[in-house]
């Protein structure tokens, strides 16, 4: 739509609004703020804008998002945050991941402050105290994850895509990953970490990541709905949001995908460690659980013992002690071979056949999974 269509519809505030940053934009020479943060009545509405990249997060849109979100927090004048995605193709696909790995090469500060300040976004929207409404509605991975699973309400939609992809470039399931997988059900949240599986749909729901499924036509009539809230609490929000699930039907009848394989995840996936992970699966001997096999073999060996370490320590963590965990994780992913040229596999050849270091997991000793979990001398507070 053109910026003349747009404000000849808009009311007269939000036009001034809009002309301004229009101006602003058109100033500093980019085309569009990469996100935008606005009132709308008591609602701070979030808008992800980055649509050409699937909306990945950057640290300039941290740096946007974090401070308002504070003021938000404690401005009597605002009830409740919502958080959307611009292009309708991804709510958000993951952090701009590319851009750390090239200065983790070089040994810039972005690789540093990228995790940190991602990190306590990720743990301000976690003890918002009003309640935070997040449309993960498309591609949510990764840095996306991290904007939406901690607050307290996740509506997905019939094409919300949602994975922690992160074994599959040397990564690990960080954004707090450490916090929420382990609080799925059974070994569900390992399942989903270890493999990368994407949740689709329904499917979101059936897992308990979102807390609500609506069709997404019915966003923009929800967000009005949310919006004209007088009072905006819990327990408002909740009605609104539980009347919209309860009438949608579209896909009602659809099983979770995972349903025949609840039992095979609790049991094949409850192994003390990776390699009996591994051995279980072998044993079982199953077309499922080869598959299964066959997936982890491409992983990091580093990521997967990581990341298995991260879910059985991030259990019993509190939410905060999750964070400080995955920032020293983090650190020492910068620090090693597999994040670097998992980047590069995936997300820039494209070639997506990575060659491991160590490659095959008993190759990563126990030396080599402590090393990601040291305190660091400049160590995340929160
Ligand atoms: C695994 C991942 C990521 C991924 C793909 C994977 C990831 C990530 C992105 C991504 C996607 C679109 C972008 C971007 C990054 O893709 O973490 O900058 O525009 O951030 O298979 O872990």
């Amino acid at each position: 739509m053109s910026l003349q269509i747009v404000l000849t519809r808009a009311a007269p505030a939000r036009r001034s609004r809009l002309l301004l940053r229009h101006l602003r934009a058109m100033s500093s020479g980019t085309a569009a703020d990469e996100v935008i943060l606005e009132k709308n009545k008591n609602a701070g509405v979030i808008t992800l804008n980055r649509p050409k990249a699937l909306n990945a997060l950057n640290l300039s849109m941290i740096r946007t998002i974090y401070p308002k979100l504070q003021e938000w927090n404690s401005d009597p004048g605002t009830s409740m945050v919502i958080i959307k995605a611009a292009g309708g193709k991804a709510f958000c696909a993951g952090g701009d991941i590319k851009a750390v790995t090239d200065a983790g090469k070089v040994g810039d500060s972005l690789a540093v402050n990228f995790f940190r300040e991602e990190y306590i976004l990720n743990h301000a929207i976690g003890t918002l105290k009003k309640p935070y409404v997040a449309f993960i509605h498309g591609i949510t991975m990764g840095g996306g994850v991290g904007l939406s699973v901690h607050g307290k309400f996740r509506v997905a939609t019939e094409k919300t895509l949602f994975a922690m992809p992160e074994t599959a470039i040397g990564l690990f399931p960080d954004v707090g990953g450490g916090y929420f997988l382990p609080r799925l059900p059974g070994k569900l949240g390992l399942y989903l970490a270890l493999t990368g599986y994407r949740l689709k749909g329904r499917d979101v729901h059936h897992a308990g990541v979102a807390t609500h499924f609506i069709e997404s036509e019915k966003l923009p009539q929800l967000e009005e709905e949310l919006v004209g809230l007088s009072a905006a609490d819990d327990n408002s929000v909740g009605q609104i949001l539980d009347r919209h699930h309860s009438q949608c039907k579209l896909d009602a009848d659809k099983p979770f995908s995972l349903i025949d394989h609840r039992g095979d995840i609790d049991r094949l996936f409850g192994g003390e460690s990776v390699e009996q992970i591994l051995l279980d699966l072998e044993k079982e001997g199953s077309e499922w659980s080869l598959q299964q096999l066959e997936t982890l073999k491409k992983m990091s060996p580093t990521s997967m013992k990581i990341t298995h370490r991260q879910l059985v320590k991030g259990k019993t963590a509190s939410f905060s002690d999750v964070f400080l965990m995955e920032y020293r994780m983090s650190q020492g992913c910068i620090r090693g071979h597999d994040f670097y040229e998992g980047v590069r596999a995936v997300l820039v050849d494209k070639d997506h056949t990575p060659k491991w270091k160590p490659d095959t997991l008993k190759g990563v000793t126990l030396d080599m999974v402590d090393e990601h979990f040291k305190p660091l001398p400049n160590d995340l507070k929160l």
